[in-house]
């Protein structure tokens, strides 16, 4: 990869050859060090050996988290970890059409969802099970998308969790506009009764190569609107590599749009915890947009339709492994004696439980009656689609088992 130097001043003939159409063995290698390694800027402030790094900066945003706290955020990761095995296993077994696995950003998400508060409005991807599950939406309300059942089955007004986009990138533009509006309503600024609202919006590594992501910033840019850009780098965009998406550093995109951005080390809860609090805080009280990138790894397929040993090695998954989210936390408790036996068979316990009756309610779901597709897709009646739900309701029901 060039730097910043040979952009400036380019000798024509003597730059770096043009390598990208057939990486050599080095940049290969270059490649998988760029995935598994933050650079100096990534916020860390607990090792992948569950120690504790102390921060000047951030060390604030998680001074009131007392050993219960971290011992809630590592039950977090472990239910929401089983609860995507579990689904992974269900689309294998036939259950689900597709299932789209969140293994290795558990940290990410359950950092990010525990920073914000009920009224912060979320625009998730497709990938966010960890941040439904702080909004309150349970495992199984998750499964109809994938089974193919419905178009989202939570509330998002009431959770305020947006319906999962698969788009890449359109909501970010969904997002822009919800967070100006949430500025033009003067819900943001004075904080001090903790009223004020921002928004968080997820998208991938691979996203920030869509115009819609850059138009998103930019709007929300100059209109400062308090919205987190939060983008998990999974260092993947299904089979291409983030350094087919940039030549530098994701987060420093935000300076060319007027925002600050921030790279935190996504597979450290504590850290994600403490780098949203602070963005959030910043965006409550107007100071909005900031991007995070959350560094972190995809430790599983793409979808269950893919199969990453087709374009990655297997050693950069190894070198992903002793990052693991929840093993570091894990450890931390141990060795401070933060968490005892019984509380890790506790934990086991209650997944296990968790497993069962999602398994349950997968194999026993039933079909949503045909006509809810029509639900929700204005805010008021709208009298063309009332005749066209109709009409569609008429035609099923002339189908044997149609009736609905
Ligand atoms: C507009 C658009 N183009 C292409 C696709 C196909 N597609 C689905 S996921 C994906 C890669 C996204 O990668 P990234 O943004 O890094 O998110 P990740 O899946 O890694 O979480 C692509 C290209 C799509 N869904 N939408
Ligand atoms: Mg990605």
């Amino acid at each position: 990869m060039s730097s910043p130097d040979e952009w400036t001043h380019p000798v024509p003939g003597e730059g770096p050859p043009a390598t990208a159409a057939a990486p050599t063995a080095e940049r290969v290698i270059a490649g998988l060090r760029a995935t598994s390694e933050g650079g100096e800027d990534l916020v860390q402030l607990l090792t992948p050996e569950g120690e504790r790094v102390p921060n000047e900066r951030f060390d604030r945003y998680i001074a009131d988290v007392t050993d219960e706290d971290i011992r809630g955020l590592y039950r977090d990761m472990v239910l929401v970890r089983r609860a995507d095995r579990e689904s992974n296993a269900l689309q294998r077994q036939g259950q689900l059409g597709i299932w789209v696995p969140l293994l290795g950003q558990e940290a990410a998400q359950i950092g990010v969802g525990r920073a914000m508060r009920h009224t912060d409005m979320a625009f998730p991807s497709y990938r966010e099970h960890g941040v439904a599950w702080c909004k309150g939406i349970t495992p199984q309300q998750l499964l109809g998308i994938f089974r193919g059942t419905d178009n989202g089955g939570w509330d998002s007004a009431a959770t305020r969790f947006h319906p999962y986009t698969i788009v890449i990138g359109n909501q970010v533009l969904n997002a822009a506009g919800y967070a100006m509006g949430q500025r033009f309503e003067g819900k943001v600024g004075d904080d001090s009764d903790g009223t004020a609202e921002a928004t968080v919006c997820f998208f991938g590594d691979g996203a920030t190569s869509q115009g819609d992501v850059h138009e998103g910033f930019v709007w929300a840019s100059v209109y400062d609107a308090p919205l987190v850009f939060f983008c998990q780098n999974n260092q993947w965009a299904i089979s291409e590599p983030t350094e087919r998406q940039s030549r530098l550093p994701l987060y420093q995109r935000a300076r060319g749009y007027g925002f600050p951005g921030i790279r935190v080390d996504g597979n450290d809860v504590l850290a994600t915890l403490a780098v949203s609090r602070w963005a959030l805080d910043e965006c409550r009280h107007g100071n909005g947009p900031i991007l995070i990138e959350a560094f972190t790894y995809r430790m599983d397929a793409h979808t269950t339709t893919d199969d990453p040993t087709r374009y990655r090695l297997s050693d950069e998954v190894e070198t992903w492994k002793l990052k693991d989210p929840l093993e570091r936390v894990r450890v931390h408790l141990i060795r401070h004696e933060m968490a005892d036996d019984a509380f890790f068979e506790q934990v086991q316990a209650e997944s296990d439980q968790m497993a069962a009756e999602l398994r349950d309610y997968c194999f026993n779901m039933p079909d949503p009656p045909v006509r809810q597709m029509f639900d929700n897709v204005y805010s008021e009646p709208h009298p063309y689609l009332e005749a066209q739900r109709d009409e569609y309701v008429d035609y099923v029901a002339g189908f044997a088992g149609g009736e609905h």
